[in-house]
């Protein structure tokens, strides 16, 4: 799959083929309210992150509770195969931490009952897989943005890298991974989701803890996040491309839609 690239075209193509019914819901697209402005005190905002907050760009459309998909389908990992991952959900994720490290001035270590009292956002998008389906979907879980400004991003951070805690290919041991820019770790719809159609995120769909990152394809969509780490560079990284499928098979690192 090495050149193959995604582009608008091609994906209204895959769309056209296998995605009518869920291009049918985008036709009824209908804006719901508009995005309030994240809060962010201007204290521990480099200039560029102050930018970013200041002109988030394009909001992904946001849709009615009526059009979401009564079956999403999950995708890659469907669970997580290692006793440590097993042990957290047995105790239903309450000794579950998500570490917030690298080029930070504040480390973090945060419960889900910390996330869920920090900055919460709620909201339906649709998810685009590359291979060409779609589902809408309810979300809920903690911006990312505040919680960086919370860590204090250091001057060099260029980038967020997801640690996920599924082994996606056994044979050569490797963990998914993902990662993203600030543009889109500040972006008022970028959230760290436990809740799926309000219930408790399920393990298929990347319990306890997934990123949703509107403005990307599906396989930026990080399920299973365990720890995330501010970065100068993605190059000293695994494949160094920024991701596992990235570095596999050539999927693009900027999946922007
Ligand atoms: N940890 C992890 N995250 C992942 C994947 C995966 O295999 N492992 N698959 C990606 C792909 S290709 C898609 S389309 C979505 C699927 O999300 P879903 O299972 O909720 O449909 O998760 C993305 N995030
Ligand atoms: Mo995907």
């Amino acid at each position: 799959m090495s050149g193959f690239s995604i582009n608008r075209r091609w994906f209204g193509r895959a769309l056209a083929g296998a995605g009518a019914a869920a291009l049918s819901a985008c036709d009824r697209l209908n804006q719901s309210k508009p995005v309030k402005r994240v809060v962010y005190s201007a204290e521990g905002l480099t200039r560029r992150v102050q930018r970013l907050i200041l002109s988030p760009g394009q909001l992904a459309p946001e849709y009615q509770p009526s059009d979401i998909s009564p079956l999403f389908r999950p995708n890659g990992s469907i669970g997580v195969d290692d006793d440590g991952y097993r042990a957290l959900a047995a105790g239903g994720f309450e000794d579950f931490k998500l570490e917030v490290g690298g080029l930070v001035e504040r480390p973090l270590s945060l419960s889900l009952a910390d996330l869920r009292a920090r900055q919460t956002r709620t909201q339906i998008t649709r998810h685009d897989c590359v291979e060409g389906w779609s589902c809408i979907a309810k979300w809920k879980g903690a911006l990312l943005g505040p919680l960086l400004q919370e860590a204090g991003l250091k001057p060099a951070a260029k980038f967020i890298v997801f640690y996920c805690a599924d082994l996606i290919d056994p044979a050569v041991g490797a963990q998914y991974y993902e990662s993203i820019g600030l543009s889109d770790a500040f972006h008022p719809q970028t959230l760290l989701a436990y809740e799926m159609n309000d219930q408790p995120l399920p393990t298929a769909h990347g319990a306890p803890l997934r990123l949703r990152v509107e403005r990307q394809l599906g396989y930026k969509q990080a399920k299973y996040v365990m720890r995330i780490a501010a970065v100068e560079s993605l190059a000293p990284i695994r494949g160094g491309k920024g991701g596992y499928w990235e570095d596999s098979t050539g999927y693009e690192w900027y999946a922007g839609i």
